[in-house]
């Protein structure tokens, strides 16, 4: 059992907004990005939140340590519950990252293996479970695993134990919920939501299969 992340890759604010108000009785969180928001602005974040659906920003966060903590403040004073970061550029950034989600009550989550095919051939291999003890070591409060390889999911679950697993690659990039949902604490769905022809009717269906 799983709670259901629609990712609203939508590219306009009316569309995202419209999405978001339709589908907010079906989801437990939005994950925002870098397609909304270079489309709509930050300031959608609040108005997602004002829906009553806590928002996550998926910016990858992947920079120095200060320029990490000025991204995430900003982040959490637009509104937003909680942000992704990578985990690369090292302990230090990442543990700039947890320390502005923290000071803001929020949380931080990392990102250990990626989804899409070419995730297979960077992340897998030794680096994601190097990703994972160091989200771990930081005090991150979960991690971001790929649906579209549940025994991948299943090892950095022995890994982080109790923290939290969020889990993209159901619907367009393959994966069923099925295949995860006793493994993770979140499924992301993104397309296969926001670009049905109707996007609630979807969000119900998904939030179906994933309880
Ligand atoms: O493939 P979808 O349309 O369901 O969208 C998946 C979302 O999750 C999208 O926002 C993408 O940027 C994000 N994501 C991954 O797909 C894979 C990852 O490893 C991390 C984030």
């Amino acid at each position: 059992m799983s709670a259901l992340i629609l990712a609203l890759d939508a590219t306009s604010r009316n569309e995202a907004l419209a999405i978001a108000e339709s589908t907010a009785r079906y989801i437990d969180a939005i994950k925002i990005g870098y397609p909304l928001v270079l489309g709509a602005g930050l300031s959608v974040a609040g108005e997602i939140a004002a829906l009553g659906v806590p928002v996550i920003a998926d910016f990858k966060v992947a920079d120095i340590p200060n320029t990490n903590t000025l991204i995430c403040d900003s982040v959490f004073q637009a509104g937003c519950s909680a942000v992704i970061c990578h985990a690369f550029p090292g302990s230090d950034s990442l543990a700039a990252c947890v320390g502005s989600a923290h000071d803001h009550g929020g949380e931080c989550f990392v990102v250990c293996e990626m989804s899409h095919p070419g995730g297979a051939e960077w992340f897998s291999g030794g680096v994601a479970e190097s990703f994972c003890m160091m989200a771990a070591g930081a005090g991150a409060d979960g991690i971001i695993a790929p649906a579209t390889r549940p025994a991948r999911v299943a090892a950095l679950r022995e890994l982080i134990g109790t923290r939290k697993i969020y889990s993209p690659g159901v619907g367009a990039q393959g994966a069923s919920p099925e295949d995860v949902k006793e493994l993770v604490d979140g499924i992301i769905v993104g397309r296969a939501i926001y670009g049905a022809a109707d996007p609630a009717a979807a969000a119900a269906e998904y939030s179906r299969r994933c309880r």
